[in-house]
C-alpha cells in the first residue's frame, strides 16, 4: 500500500516515493518540470542541497502523473509540493512563465556554471572556482595557462565538440556491438547488459552505460584492464580512467550507504566509426569518419549483479527514493552492493531486480517506468 497523501484527494494514491510510482518517458507536465528543474540545478550550483532535492522531488512527482496539470487547484493533495514549488506553478499558470525561473536563466553565474559543468570531469566545485576567478567561457579556460586541468578535464576539452552532443539510440547500439566483440575477445564467458538511460528507453543520452558480468566468484578480477588494453590495441580508445574495485563485503553495511559504489569500473571515451552506425553512412563535414563517445563500464562480482544492475539503471531520483524508502519505511539499507535488514541484522540475497523489490515489499517497477 503506497505511503500516500490525504484520502479526500484524487491524488490519494500518489506516493511520495518514486519507487512507488510508474514514471515513463511521456511527461505530460514538461513545462512545469522543466521550470522546477532549472531551480533545482541552480541550487545545485550554489551547493544548497535541501532546496535542490526539494525541487527535484516535486518535478519527479509531476512527471509520474497520467495527465497534465491545468490549474493550481488540481495539484491539491499531491505529495512533495512545497510552498516555493506551488508559487512557481502558480506563476506559470498566471503569467505563462515563472519570474523566478526567468531570473535564474538570465543569471550570469547560472549560465556560466551550466557551460563549465557541461565539460566531462568538471563538477560544480571546479566550475564555481573558475567563475570566482572571473572566467566566463570555455575559450578563456583553455587559453589561460595558469589553470591546471586534470587528465579527465583535458580529455573533456579535447573531445568537447563530440561528447557534448547527445548520443542517439543507434549510436548506443553500435557501441554496444563493439564492446560486446572486444569483451568476448578478452573472455567469452562475459555478458554485457545495457544500463543507464538507454535501459530506461531513452532515445538520447549523454553516455552509454554497460554492466559486465562473469559467472563464478572473483572471475571479474582484471577484466576491465584487459578490455581497456583490447580497445587500445584496436585503436578505438581515446581516453580511459580505470577505478580498481574497493568492494569489501565484510565492511558492509557502511555507516552511510554511498552514492558512488566500490565496484571495478572505468569511464571511457571511444571512437565510433560513422559507418558502424545504422543510417549514418555519410562522413562528417569536417572530414572525420568517427565520433568520440562517452562509455561507462562496471564489472561487479557475480553475486552482486542484481544490486549493481538496479543501481546503475537509474534514474538518479528513482535510486534516491529507493534508498530513502528502504531506510525510512523498512529499516533497511540499500546501495549498489547490498540490501541490509537492520531489524534482523542480516543481508538479504538477490539474483534479480525482482528479488530486491520483493524484499522491500514493493511492486516491481520496469526499467522504462523508472524515469522519475
Ligand atoms: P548516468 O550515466 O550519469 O545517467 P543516465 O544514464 O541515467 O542518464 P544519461 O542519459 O545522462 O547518461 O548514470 C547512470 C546510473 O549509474 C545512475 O543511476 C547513477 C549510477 N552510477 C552509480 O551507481 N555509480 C557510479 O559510480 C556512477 C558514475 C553512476
Ligand atoms: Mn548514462
Ligand atoms: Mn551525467
Ligand atoms: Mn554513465
Amino acid at each position: 500500500k503506497p505511503e500516500a497523501g490525504p484520502q479526500d484527494s484524487p491524488w490519494s494514491t500518489v506516493s511520495q516515493y518514486a519507487c512507488q510510482r510508474r514514471t515513463t518517458l511521456y511527461n505530460r507536465n514538461k513545462i512545469l518540470t522543466d521550470a522546477l528543474e532549472v531551480l533545482a540545478e541552480n541550487y545545485e550550483f550554489i551547493e544548497s542541497k535541501g532546496p535542490c532535492l526539494g525541487f527535484k522531488r516535486a518535478a519527479s512527482v509531476l512527471k509520474s502523473l497520467p495527465m497534465p496539470i491545468r490549474s493550481i487547484d488540481e495539484i491539491e493533495g499531491l505529495p512533495c509540493l512545497g510552498p516555493e514549488t506551488m508559487a512557481v506553478i502558480q506563476d506559470v499558470f498566471e503569467c505563462g512563465s515563472s519570474s523566478k525561473v526567468e531570473e535564474v536563466l538570465t543569471d550570469e553565474r547560472y549560465q556560466t556554471l551550466k557551460i563549465f559543468t557541461s565539460v566531462f570531469g568538471v563538477g560544480p566545485k571546479t566550475a564555481e572556482k573558475w567563475y570566482r576567478q572571473g572566467l566566463r567561457s570555455l575559450e578563456q579556460i583553455v587559453s589561460d595557462s595558469s589553470i591546471h586541468l586534470n587528465r579527465m578535464q583535458q580529455a573533456g576539452f579535447q573531445y568537447y565538440e563530440d561528447i557534448s552532443k547527445p548520443v542517439s539510440k543507434a549510436e548506443a547500439e553500435a557501441v554496444g556491438q563493439i564492446i560486446e566483440e572486444v569483451v568476448s575477445c578478452v573472455n567469452p564467458d562475459v555478458t554485457i547488459t545495457l544500463t543507464g538511460g538507454f535501459r530506461r528507453g531513452k532515445e538520447f543520452g549523454h553516455d552509454v552505460d554497460f554492466l559486465l558480468s562473469v559467472p563464478g566468484h572473483g572471475k571479474e578480477d582484471g577484466l576491465l584492464p584487459a578490455v581497456i588494453d583490447q580497445l587500445r590495441s584496436q585503436g578505438i580508445l581515446l581516453y580511459s580512467e580505470f577505478q580498481e574495485s574497493t568492494f569489501d563485503l565484510s565492511k558492509l553495511p557502511s555507516r552511510r550507504f554511498e552514492a558512488m559504489d566500490h565496484f571495478q569500473k572505468c569511464f571511457l571515451i571511444v571512437k565510433l566509426k560513422k559507418e558502424q552506425v545504422v543510417g549514418q553512412q555519410e562522413k562528417q563535414r569536417c572530414g572525420r569518419d568517427w565520433k568520440a563517445l562517452r562509455v561507462d563500464l562496471v564489472a561487479p562480482p557475480a553475486e552482486r549483479y542484481a544490486f549493481a544492475l538496479l543501481g546503475w539503471s537509474g534514474s538518479t531520483q528513482f535510486e534516491r527514493d529507493l534508498r530513502r524508502f528502504a531506510r525510512l519505511e523498512r529499516n533497511m539499507l540499500l546501495d549498489n552492493h547490498a540490501l541490509y535488514d537492520k531489524t534482523t541484522n542480516t543481508f538479504l540475497q538477490a539474483k534479480t531486480e525482482e528479488d530486491i523489490f520483493t524484499h522491500l515489499g514493493l511492486d516491481y517497477i520496469e526499467p522504462w517506468q523508472r524515469n522519475a
